[in-house]
């Protein structure tokens, strides 16, 4: 994976046009989540615990708007350090086609193969989900347009059979100004004290003005009910950034 460090805003840039995840993205990405995510190997990390305690047999475990293969990967060792369900394989499915590839060449770079993992260049919202006991949202939905997000929640809910669950990671809002304001400034803190510049900070909040839109955890847990899921807990959080679990009975 590459070691590159994150300069994408660093340098003035007149015009700011929309983030989108292409080469220059990938080529920094592990080092951008990680400065740029409160807790994200934590998340990461225990996804991976959670996917294990709740994968089944004969199913699949889909890894949405998988990037590079973090979650795919934790779920993986979630797996290998728990008793691997009999026919148990993970799916990956990612638009972006910089992304896919990459992701791809690490994927292939694996030893052990006891758990296929099989990557698909799609968009989740129209890519067919089924007969899963596992799917994992990490920081993905937050990129679905707004007006899609209840209909990708039910898909998710009807592809998950039962007992299985959803793990759900966000960069959240509040509706109480002053606790936006408390979480928002911690947020830049937390990236300043990673060594990201004011300019920085500036230039990448512009530029995903209108990429990625964040809910509040009522909006997400009230989808989560609309879509059939029986309950619902914030099992992480840290500032504006959450991890939640949803239940499938
Ligand atoms: C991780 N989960 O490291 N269909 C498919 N993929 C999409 C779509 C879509 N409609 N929209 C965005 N993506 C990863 C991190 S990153 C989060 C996820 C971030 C993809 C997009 O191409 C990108 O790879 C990923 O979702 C979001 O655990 O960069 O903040």
């Amino acid at each position: 994976m590459s070691q590159q460090q994150d300069k994408l805003f660093a340098e003035p840039l007149g015009d700011i046009s929309e983030f989108r995840f292409d080469q220059g993205v990938v080529d920094v990405f592990p080092d951008m989540l990680q400065r740029s995510i409160p807790g994200y190997q934590s998340i990461i990390a225990q996804s991976g615990l959670l996917a294990a305690k709740y994968a089944q047999a004969n199913t699949t475990l889909y890894d949405l708007g998988c990037s590079l293969g973090a979650t795919s990967l934790a779920m993986l060792n979630g797996l290998y350090t728990s008793n691997i369900p009999e026919n148990v394989s993970i799916a990956g499915i990612d638009n972006s086609a910089a992304m896919l590839k990459r992701c791809q060449s690490i994927v292939d770079s694996l030893d052990d193969q006891r758990v296929p993992i099989s990557l698909e260049l799609g968009d989740i919202s129209s890519t067919p989900l089924e007969n899963a006991s596992v799917i994992a949202l990490n920081f993905t939905l937050q990129f679905i347009a707004p007006e899609q997000r209840m209909l990708m929640m039910q898909k998710v809910a009807d592809a998950l059979v039962p007992g299985g669950v959803m793990i759900l990671s966000e960069k959240i809002r509040f509706d109480d100004p002053r606790l936006e304001k408390l979480h928002t400034d911690m947020y830049y803190n937390f990236k300043g004290l990673n060594g990201y510049s004011e300019l920085e900070i500036s230039q990448k909040r512009t530029a995903l003005e209108n990429v990625l839109i964040p809910d509040t955890i009522a909006e997400h847990q009230q989808r989560m009910q609309t879509a059939g899921f029986s309950t619902s807990t914030v099992w992480f959080q840290c500032f504006n950034f959450v991890s939640l679990i949803a239940l499938r009975n």
